[in-house]
């Protein structure tokens, strides 16, 4: 057993982690969190039922695994979100670019999230989805509305090391045309210790 345990910590020292990145998928309802989750899975598109019940699935994404949850937005399903905030290493926020008509109930819970102590520090990518449909809401519309417009932390590197800054970003995309989140997972793995 010691040998095991000894072993384990050279392979970890080395980088060699077991450790599986928890990230949690939120955002209202018909947002995409389902499209996306099985997108990264299953690397295709397809029509989802709305989500009544957590699921979870593994991803890996460059050198990082994740244990990705995907959490149901309808109102219902959200009294669950908390708990699942215990060791959360990072948040997928998503927002339907197109339905601005619901920017501010998405700002709502965005603003009970980042204010939750649970998730003090957590990293956050913020998806503005649907940019495929005309409609959609641009980058800069869509962080002023959710209230991000002074408040995100720059596409490049931030250093976090010494300070309490909370990484933050928005990213627009659209998950039926495979555009715009692969960026946004590019930046939020910097952020995964
Ligand atoms: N046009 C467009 N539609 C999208 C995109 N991503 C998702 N959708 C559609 O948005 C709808 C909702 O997608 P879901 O993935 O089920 O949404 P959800 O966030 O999981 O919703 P809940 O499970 O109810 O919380 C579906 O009809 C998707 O096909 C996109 O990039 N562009
Ligand atoms: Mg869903």
């Amino acid at each position: 057993m010691f040998l095991v345990d000894w072993l384990y910590g050279i392979l970890t020292s080395l980088g060699f982690s077991q450790k599986k990145a928890k990230i949690l998928f939120l955002g209202l309802d018909n947002t995409g969190k389902t499209t996306l989750l099985r997108m990264l899975k299953d690397k295709r598109l397809a029509q989802h039922e709305p989500t009544l019940y957590p699921t979870s699935e593994e991803l890996n994404i460059g050198t990082i695994t994740f244990k990705a949850f995907d959490l149901g937005g309808h109102q219902i399903a959200r009294r669950v979100w908390r708990d699942y905030y215990a060791q959360v290493d990072a948040v997928v926020y998503l927002v339907d670019a197109t339905d601005t008509d619901r920017f501010p109930e998405s700002k709502r819970e965005l603003d009970a999230l980042l204010s939750d102590e649970s998730l003090a520090n957590v990293p956050f990518l913020v998806l503005g989805n649907k940019i495929d449909i005309l409609k959609a809401a641009s980058e800069e519309e869509l962080k002023y509305h959710v209230g991000l417009s002074n408040f995100t932390t720059g596409k490049g590197k931030v250093n976090v090391k010494d300070s309490n800054i909370r990484p933050i970003e928005v990213f627009m995309c659209s998950i039926v045309r495979r555009m715009g989140y692969g960026e946004g997972f590019k930046w939020l793995s910097q952020y995964i210790k």
